[in-house]
């Protein structure tokens, strides 16, 4: 019999990810998708199954982590050896607009699966993954950041958060659950949300060289992160689940770069050279070389395609985060194997790709999606 996972966020990044690489170690794949006026399985469509095939390895069930009733059906009818909750309003820019909602998402619809979990006499056997978030060390009070530092949230998403964190550990000491927090530093790839930083940067450059957008406007371009790839991190989501004991781990790669610093990159990667001029409102991305003209056809010497706009600014900012790892890599043998620079290149490729499919369709007259980035 092959074990079953349960994802809650399975159409998101991190769960597209975790239902492949779940699906090759043999595990029969739960996941729970939010009815939407269109498909949205965009990310998970290699992976779909037809409802009318025999032994589904991949079983997608309607749901929403608001919806009590909803979700303890779903884990009544699975009876799931692993439950992975992924699932979040995740934006923490969104979350000082939508303050409420991603506290009933993020914080509350933790505990109604851990409750669901008890309450279905599953204590015993189901594991659950809690995707906690270095957003938790917000203003952070040790450098670098690992289990024991001190949390201090900046949002209403990493206060909602807080509340799943305890939670978690609280169900694991009150119930002897297995049940642990993987508190994961930002993660990043192709199939990244496009209004996150690293995708919006790779996105809208690769968009203004092929002609499709004039410039990128950021917030603040000094925020620190580390920066890791998120197929490594669903690996230590699982391997989480497969020890003895339950236990909450940091996950990063120890290293942190500024935000223009991967504006530099990927304008490198797609051959053009830029230079940062102006302070903080002011600051502009001026080109100052294009290295292959097939790849810029759109471009100048002297163009200015970063820009600085205060709407991206947050009323309290995380400036710095640096993980350390060290606990991860003790324990359970994980190390980050992609680094940040090919992680770059990758999403640059990608999103290049997509940018000339869209500028030789617009070159033929055809209507093509409107390069927007949302306002965040
Ligand atoms: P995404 O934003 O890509 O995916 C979030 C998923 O949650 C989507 O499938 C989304 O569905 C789903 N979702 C949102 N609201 C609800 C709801 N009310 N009910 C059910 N499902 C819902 O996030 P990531 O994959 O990047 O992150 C996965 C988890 O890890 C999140 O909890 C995030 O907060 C956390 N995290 C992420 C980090 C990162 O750097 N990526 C770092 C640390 C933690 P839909 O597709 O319908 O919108
Ligand atoms: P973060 O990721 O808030 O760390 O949360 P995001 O990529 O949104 O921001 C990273 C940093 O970049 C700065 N920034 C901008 N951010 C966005 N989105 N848009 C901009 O235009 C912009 N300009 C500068 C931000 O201010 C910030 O400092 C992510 C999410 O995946 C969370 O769910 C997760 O918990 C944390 O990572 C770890």
């Amino acid at each position: 019999m092959s074990k079953k996972a349960l994802i809650t966020g399975i159409t998101g990044q991190d769960g597209s990810y975790l239902a492949e690489f779940l699906l090759e170690k043999g595990y029969e794949v739960h996941g729970i998708k939010r009815r939407a006026s269109l498909f949205n399985t965009q990310r998970v469509d290699h992976i779909y199954e037809d409802p009318h095939q025999q032994d589904q390895q991949f079983v997608l069930h309607y749901g929403d982590l608001t919806d009590t009733s909803n979700l303890t059906r779903i884990i009544q009818q699975v009876q799931p050896d692993e439950l992975y909750n992924l699932g979040a309003q995740s934006h923490v820019a969104v979350s000082f607009e939508a303050p409420e909602y991603t506290a009933d998402v993020d914080a509350i619809g933790t505990l109604r699966l851990l409750e669901a979990i008890r309450f279905l006499g599953l204590a015993d056997k189901t594991r659950f993954y809690q995707a906690s978030t270095s957003e938790l060390f917000g203003q952070v009070q040790e450098v670098p950041q690992r289990e024991t530092t001190p949390f201090y949230p900046r949002s209403p998403y990493a206060a909602a958060k807080l509340y799943a964190y305890w939670i978690t550990v609280n169900y694991r000491e009150a119930y002897g659950m297995y049940a642990c927090n993987g508190i994961l530093f930002n993660h990043e790839s192709p199939r990244r949300g496009e209004t996150f930083v690293t995708r919006k940067i790779t996105r809208a450059l690769a968009n203004i060289a092929q002609g499709l957008e004039q410039c990128l406007y950021l917030g603040n371009m000094d925020a620190l992160r580390d920066w890791g790839h998120a197929k490594d991190y669903v690996r230590m989501q699982w391997l989480m689940l497969q020890q003895e004991q339950p236990e909450d781990f940091v996950i990063a790669t120890g290293k942190q770069y500024s935000v223009r610093q991967f504006v530099e990159w990927t304008a490198a990667e797609l051959g053009i050279s830029l230079e940062f001029q102006g302070e903080g409102l002011n600051e502009q991305g001026i080109v100052t070389a294009i290295a292959d003209p097939e790849i810029a056809p759109a471009l100048k010497v002297g163009d200015v395609i970063v820009c600085v706009d205060p709407r991206y600014f947050r009323p309290s900012e995380v400036e710095t985060l640096l993980g350390d790892p060290t606990l991860a890599r003790e324990r359970l043998g994980w190390v980050p194997e992609i680094t940040v620079q090919a992680m770059c290149a990758e999403m640059v490729a990608e999103d290049l790709q997509s940018a000339r499919r869209y500028a030789l369709l617009k070159a033929h007259g055809h209507a093509i999606p409107i390069a927007r980035e949302d306002g965040r």
